[in-house]
């Protein structure tokens, strides 16, 4: 079953409507399946997902990055760590520019989506769930594609 963080950090409950931008370094590739991932999470919760019009900051951030990239968290190749998010309400997602991304199910790589997944339920407060099918379980298996699960969205409505 799902988790949180300790303290359980969340998003003011009144700011459901959040934005994100890609920064420079996002490969143009990228965005499409990231902008799914978000779309699937609005459709299931009461989150809204927008991209940033460049007039604002955006809520959520989302970059591309190789080895250490400054935030004491360093990537390590390709291989190991995939992606990492903060926790509510930094917004920050990174992804290890080196693994060689795909969309879809490939064998032997990993799917963007699937991971942009998994790290947005990261940003809204979700931690690792013990349930095998549910987006937050903290393991899966190259060359395979997951989806929402029920714990995932029932973790949302509790925490909301
Ligand atoms: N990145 C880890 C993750 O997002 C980072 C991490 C390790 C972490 N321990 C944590 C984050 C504890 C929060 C709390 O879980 S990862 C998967 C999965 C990763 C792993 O690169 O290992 C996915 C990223 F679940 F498939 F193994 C995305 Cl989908
Ligand atoms: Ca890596
Ligand atoms: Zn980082
Ligand atoms: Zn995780």
């Amino acid at each position: 079953h799902y988790s949180f963080f300790p303290g359980r950090p969340r998003w003011p409950p009144t700011k459901y409507h959040l934005t994100y931008e890609f920064l420079p370094n996002t490969h143009a590739d990228a965005k499409a399946p990231v902008t799914r991932a978000f779309a699937t999470w609005a459709r299931h919760t009461h989150f809204k997902f927008s991209l940033a019009t460049n007039s604002r900051r955006a809520d959520l951030k989302i970059g591309f990055y190789r080895g250490n990239h400054g935030d004491g968290y360093p990537f390590d190749g390709s291989g190991g760590t995939l992606a990492h998010a903060f926790t509510p309400t930094d917004g920050r997602v990174h992804f290890d520019s080196t693994e060689k991304w795909v969309v879809g199910a490939v064998r032997g790589r990993f799917d963007l989506e699937t991971v942009a997944l998994h790290e947005i339920g990261h940003l809204l407060g979700l931690g690792h769930s013990r349930v095998k099918n549910a987006i937050m379980y903290p393991t899966i298996e190259s060359g395979s594609t997951k989806g929402l699960n029920a714990d995932d969205i029932e973790g949302i409505e509790v925490l909301y």
